[in-house]
């Protein structure tokens, strides 16, 4: 079994990115093999519950109020209408169901209508998570014991690349909300944006930061720009996809356990794109036609995609139970 560390080096992570393709991913695929069913992908569906007018000025999202983005804000969403989309999703086969709001971080009255919503979507047979900004670690506590199964927030970029990016948010204060998450008991979903513009220096300092965290995330969503006209960053030139997977390998290496989310982006991939994602060890996605407030692929196109991959998408079991010793799983070749 692979060793799970803490204490990875910036140079042993350049190293890493720096290996021939063939024999990076071909290490992943070790280390992917041996925590994982390699077949299995965990599929979760997300939904913004309160769209747009954000006072922070993240230089990637439609939703901040300081860029001039064709979007419609939305106050936060009555609890019947999340509940519908939590019961579509379910329907559809995800076993997560990711909720979403625009704010630097809740009030402890929007904590009182989320956690109505985690309740009725736990009732609906899914798994939970929730994306809400910055949190104390009362409100952590309280959204623990409401059951919520994951808290996303991202580190999105390098300590050093980030200032870039964003200014009304400091990355010491993503680490906090992150230790808190934990501290509460929840399981931590977080990581970061690729394609911002940032070297490969700061995709190895981004893996650095979340690999040696005290304990792995147990999730880690690895998004590709999704450039949005009327954003600071829309225009920026693409990431050449080999440097996405790289990435998405490097991550599996260092996070053995992860499960390593191939998220934002998918629209822009080739299917071959996203098969050399799974291969080098990403093994969940967001799946429906919307993310937050930018689509996703077709369902109909992503049922397909696994079929022609042999991919299974993982029961919630097998998902909240963490990194488990693969089962027997015998080649699934599918034809046509
Ligand atoms: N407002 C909360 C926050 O930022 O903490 C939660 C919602 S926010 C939209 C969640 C994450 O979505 C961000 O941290 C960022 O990583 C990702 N994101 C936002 N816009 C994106 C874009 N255009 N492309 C890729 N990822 C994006
Ligand atoms: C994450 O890492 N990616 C998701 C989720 N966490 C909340 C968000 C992607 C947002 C993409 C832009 C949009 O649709 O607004
Ligand atoms: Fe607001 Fe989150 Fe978008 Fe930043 S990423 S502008 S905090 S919604």
């Amino acid at each position: 079994m692979t060793e799970i560390r803490h204490d990875w080096t910036r140079a042993e992570i350049e190293a890493l990115l720096d290996l021939p393709f063939s024999d990076l991913i071909f290490a992943a695929q070790v280390v992917h093999r041996e925590h994982f069913d390699a077949n299995r992908v965990q599929v979760s569906t997300l939904l913004s519950i309160k769209t747009g007018a954000c006072p922070e000025d993240c230089g990637y999202c439609p939703q901040s109020a300081h860029h001039q983005v064709d979007l419609e804000r939305e106050r936060l969403l009555p609890l019947e209408e999340v509940l519908q989309a939590a019961r579509d999703a379910r329907a559809e086969g995800a076993t997560r169901f990711c909720m979403g709001a625009a704010w630097r971080n809740p009030t402890d009255r929007n904590l009182d209508r989320v956690i109505e919503m985690v309740q009725a979507v736990r009732e609906q047979g899914l798994e939970t998570c929730m994306t809400l900004g910055m949190l104390t670690p009362e409100q952590a506590q309280r959204l623990a014991e409401a059951g919520l199964d994951y808290y996303n927030h991202n580190l999105d970029t390098s300590p050093e690349f980030y200032g870039e990016v964003i200014s009304t948010r400091t990355y010491q204060e993503r680490l906090d909300t992150l230790g808190f998450v934990r501290e509460a008991g929840m399981s931590v979903c977080t990581g970061g944006i690729l394609g911002m513009g940032e070297s490969r220096q700061d995709r190895a300092g981004l893996l650095q930061q979340l690999a040696n965290l005290p304990k792995h995330p147990e999730s880690v969503p690895i998004n590709q720009l999704v450039q949005v006209e009327g954003t600071p960053l829309h225009g920026t030139e693409t990431l050449d996809p080999f440097e996405f997977v790289r990435t998405v390998a490097v991550a599996r290496i260092l996070m053995p356990q992860s499960h390593v989310r191939l998220s934002a982006g998918r629209t822009a991939m080739s299917d071959e794109m996203q098969a050399l994602c799974f291969l080098a060890g990403a093994n969940s996605i967001f799946y429906g036609e919307r993310l937050l407030t930018t689509p996703n692929p077709e369902t109909d196109h992503d049922r397909t995609l696994f079929a022609r991959l042999g991919i299974q998408p993982e029961a919630a079991e097998e998902s909240s139970a963490g990194a488990s010793v693969p089962a027997e799983s015998p080649a699934r070749v599918q034809h046509g």
